[in-house]
């Protein structure tokens, strides 16, 4: 083949590649308030019918709802609202050029060389590879502090899953704070969020690890991560292949843990749904892995368990799975509360506080209550990060360094905290 030829075969080669592409052309995020919550009803049931993608469902009245919306059902779904006198208005106007722009800034920032211990995570959003090349190099420069464990399985994809554990290397430490990352793949701010965690651990203040050792999971769902990145920005779940239903991939891993399993609260049977909780509940290695992880390592002592989302700018503890609250709410808004103004104090950005069915709206097979409820660790948050839904999932890279930062914030608070609650001496 002349040189052409070559050309025009890598042309088609990679139109065919790019095309494979799920593409938002013309897709909107609406911002809508509804008047009433039967308002709120009427639009979620139009779900099917206008192939609608919630990212925020309102909790209280006055509060908003986002909702991405196709270029084909743009018209009539506005004339609905339009009938109910909803007040709607364009939140994000072309959701592809958003990605575009992600894109670009990607690939005009070469791959990372991991051979500087203060590297600069904040300036992009990692690939798995990356990722994965990062927790590797730092165990080797961080030996005596640092070791990286796998989950048992693998994932559909043959991924493995890392767990990263940063100790004291002299001290002996009977307490510990285990985080997980990525849970959800389009959420990228969040293994970001880890990143930070481990080298703040490693290269920051030492005293951390006088009071607790700490379990990272920097990738919980490194397929669906993969895909987001590769494939389809906004894919939220595992991509696990779903018997029959070949065209439907994915189990939204938050939906199932085995504590109050149920896909009737806040969750779907239905294979092609975000929010499906599989055909039982840890039927996933990824959810599983964590499980058993957990519980196996019960000599860690683990007193708080934070799962780190976005985006909604909240700090949510249990339960989601009922409207009732935990015995011990007090204990979990006051140490939480600890948190949030930490976090506030460095950057001035407000979060909301409470139970996740308080706050955000009720859904059952959640990691954060299956920590509780079943693990039996105290101190169990979800954690969604920045924004409030001017960007969504789609978080600028220039906000990455500030959201992380204060988020460490909030959680070396929490973490001196819990130090004080155990000691019993007040902070
Ligand atoms: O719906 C979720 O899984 C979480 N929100 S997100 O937008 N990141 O998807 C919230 C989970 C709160 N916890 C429980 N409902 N148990
Ligand atoms: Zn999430």
């Amino acid at each position: 083949m002349n040189i052409l030829g070559s050309i025009t075969l890598i042309c088609a080669l990679t139109a065919v590649a790019l095309s494979e592409k799920v593409r938002y052309d013309g897709h909107k995020v609406l911002n809508i308030i509804p008047r009433t919550a039967r308002d709120v009803h009427d639009i979620v049931k139009m779900e099917e019918e206008f192939q609608l993608d919630f990212w925020h469902l309102p909790k209280y009245l006055n509060d908003s709802l986002h909702v991405r919306v196709g270029p084909h059902s743009l018209e009539p779904f506005l004339a609905k609202l339009r009938q109910m006198e909803t007040a709607v208005s364009i939140w994000i106007n072309d959701v592809q050029s958003l990605i575009d722009t992600e894109d670009r800034r990607r690939r005009e920032r070469r791959s990372v060389k991991f051979n500087d211990a203060f590297i600069d995570l904040e300036w992009k959003y990692f690939t798995l590879d990356e990722i994965n090349q990062y927790v590797i190099w730092q165990a080797q420069q961080n030996s005596s502090y640092m070791s990286v464990d796998y989950f048992p399985n693998r994932t559909v994809d043959e991924n493995e899953i890392h767990v990263v554990k940063i100790s004291h290397p002299e001290k002996k430490v009977n307490q510990s704070i285990f985080i997980d990352c990525g849970i959800h793949a389009r959420e990228w701010i969040s293994p970001a969020f880890c990143l930070h965690a481990i080298k703040q651990l490693l290269h920051g203040n030492h005293s951390l690890l006088s009071d607790f050792n700490w379990h990272i999971v920097p990738v919980l769902n490194p397929d669906g991560y993969a895909y987001s990145h590769n494939m389809d920005r906004l894919w939220r779940k595992n991509r696990r292949v779903n018997g029959e239903s070949l065209n439907c991939r994915g189990v939204d891993l938050n939906r199932n843990f085995g504590f109050m399993y149920d896909p009737g609260t806040g969750g779907s049977m239905d294979a092609c749904s975000d929010i499906y909780t599989g055909t039982e509940a840890f039927s996933e290695v990824e959810s599983d892995g964590i499980s058993r992880y957990i519980l196996d390592n019960s000599d860690q002592n683990f007193v708080a368990y934070l799962t780190v989302h976005s985006y909604g700018q909240m700090w949510l503890f249990p339960w989601g799975y009922t409207s009732e609250k935990p015995e011990d709410y007090a204990d979990l808004e006051s140490a939480g509360f600890a948190a949030i103004e930490a976090l506030y104090a460095q950057s001035r950005t407000r979060y909301s506080l409470g139970t996740s069915t308080e706050v955000l709206y009720s859904a059952a097979g959640g990691s954060d209550d299956w920590a509780k409820g079943a693990a039996e660790i105290k101190y169990s948050y979800t954690l969604e990060l920045r924004d409030k839904g001017r960007y969504g999932f789609q978080l600028p890279e220039d906000q990455i360094s500030d959201t992380v930062t204060e988020t460490w914030e909030g959680v070396k608070a929490l973490a001196k905290e819990l130090k004080a609650r155990i000691s019993g001496v007040p902070s």
